[in-house]
């Protein structure tokens, strides 16, 4: 068992991240097994799930003339286009079947809002906007964090690093995550978080 004030961050585990979504990360199913192994440790575990609707501004669908993983311009800065995923109540939506959602102390919903996406579970994509998790997180006395999910290059990655600004201790176990890799994005998503002081554990 884990320290009380230690939780684990789940990201993301949804259909749409795995073999056969609409946004599928290599291996993302095999993070599964892996996770379920993990749940009994926490004292506390939060599972957050991307919550899109389906007129989203990161959907290269609502961009005439755009292809997803291009980059777009948005008022809070650059934004990658991907395709429509993980919409409100949809199967891909969906937690993965086997991820043994039962252990879930708190499920966070982010990217609802039509005009920004949010990869970080602690503050959606303009940096500012507060999804409530540091203060849950706080309430509990939690101060340590370990993150695993999908995917490691994005959502992971912004989670990560806004805890480690937010003063957790942060570790992300790597065999319990897998990364979409656009151009290199997974090494230099590593790098970051490294360079931020969070701990990657294999
Ligand atoms: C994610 C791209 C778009 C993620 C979510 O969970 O890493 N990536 N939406
Ligand atoms: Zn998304």
């Amino acid at each position: 068992m884990r320290p009380e004030t230690e939780a684990l961050i789940v990201v993301d585990v949804q259909n749409d991240f795995c073999p056969g979504g609409a946004l599928a990360v290599p291996g993302g199913d095999e993070v599964v097994p892996e996770i379920n192994a993990l749940l009994d440790d926490f004292a506390l575990r939060v599972f957050t799930q991307d919550w899109h609707p389906a007129d989203h501004s990161s959907f290269a669908s609502n961009h005439p003339g755009h292809k997803p993983f291009e980059v777009i311009e948005m008022p809070y800065g650059g934004q990658v286009l991907w395709p429509d995923h993980c919409v409100q109540d949809t199967r891909g939506a969906a937690f993965h079947p086997d991820l043994d959602t039962s252990k879930a102390d708190h499920v966070l919903r982010k990217g609802f809002r039509p005009g920004i996406d949010s990869y970080s579970a602690f503050f959606e994509n303009d940096r500012e906007t507060e999804t409530g998790l540091d203060d849950y997180l706080r309430e509990r006395g939690i101060t340590a964090v370990t993150i695993v999910g999908l995917a490691t290059d994005f959502c992971v990655q912004y989670t990560a690093l806004d805890a480690v600004h937010l003063g957790y201790k942060v570790t992300v176990l790597e065999h319990a995550c897998r990364g979409i890799d656009l151009d290199g994005s997974l090494e230099d998503a590593r790098l970051s978080m490294l360079d931020a002081g969070v701990v990657l554990e294999r």
